[in-house]
């Protein structure tokens, strides 16, 4: 049976759970607790020595460490509905913008977030090794939160979905980034009716109530 190794407040896993939920794959799932430090403890680690959630253990006994592997694995495994992009050229669309989303989305919040919370203190970057805070780059990840929201609310003009008009992995990364966003107090302004109009339009998806 597919497993996820998953933790139900965490947003990289949800993005792998909303996945598996839009191509309808059936799956066990195990919540790893990050905030025991479930994920450092040995029996984690000899799962995922990089001791971080998403984890797929696949029906073949296979385990796919982070999502770019879950992604890549899924839609060669279960090609319907296409997620990665149809043609050539929207693969590469849904590729960029994924990437995009990633790097000044997710991470601008992690940067945020990891660099201030006193619970992640000496846990600044996910993984096996510890890295001390550097309060700088909260408050510049704050910052790059914002500009991203900017960004994403001007690509979603006169669109459905960010690339295409089918729902793609980066509108499932960008939906978990913007709802993410809210623990280090951004959210969509009144002014941004694009983005929040796509993000009403995806809360009627189930996988999106995951
Ligand atoms: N590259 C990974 C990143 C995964 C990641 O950073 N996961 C976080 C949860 S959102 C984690 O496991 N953190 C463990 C920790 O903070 O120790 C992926 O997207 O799959």
């Amino acid at each position: 049976m597919t497993t996820l190794y998953d933790c139900s407040s965490a947003p990289s896993p949800r993005r792998a759970r909303i996945l598996l939920a839009e191509k309808g794959v059936a799956h066990e799932t195990v919540q790893v607790d990050l905030r025991s430090g479930e994920q450092l403890g040995d029996a984690y680690r000899a799962i995922n020595p990089q001791c971080t959630v998403p984890a797929l253990r696949t029906d073949e006994g296979a385990v796919l460490t982070d999502n770019a592997a879950i992604a890549a694995y899924l839609e060669a495994r279960y090609p319907q509905p296409p997620l990665l992009g149809s043609t050539p050229l929207e693969k590469a669309e849904v590729a960029s913008w994924n990437w995009r989303v990633e790097f000044e989305g997710l991470m601008a919040i992690a940067e945020a977030l990891r660099n201030s919370a006193p619970a992640m203190a000496n846990r600044a970057l996910p993984g096996p090794v510890d890295y001390p805070q550097i309060p700088a780059l909260a408050e510049r990840g704050v910052a790059r939160v914002r500009q991203f929201l900017a960004v994403l609310d001007t690509r979603l003009a006169g669109r459905s979905f960010i690339v295409g008009d089918r729902l793609s992995i980066a509108d499932i990364t960008a939906a978990v980034a913007v709802d993410f966003a809210r623990v280090v107090r951004v959210k969509p302004d009144d002014s941004q009716q694009h983005l929040q109009h796509w993000r009403a339009a995806l809360a009627q998806r189930p996988a999106f109530q995951l």
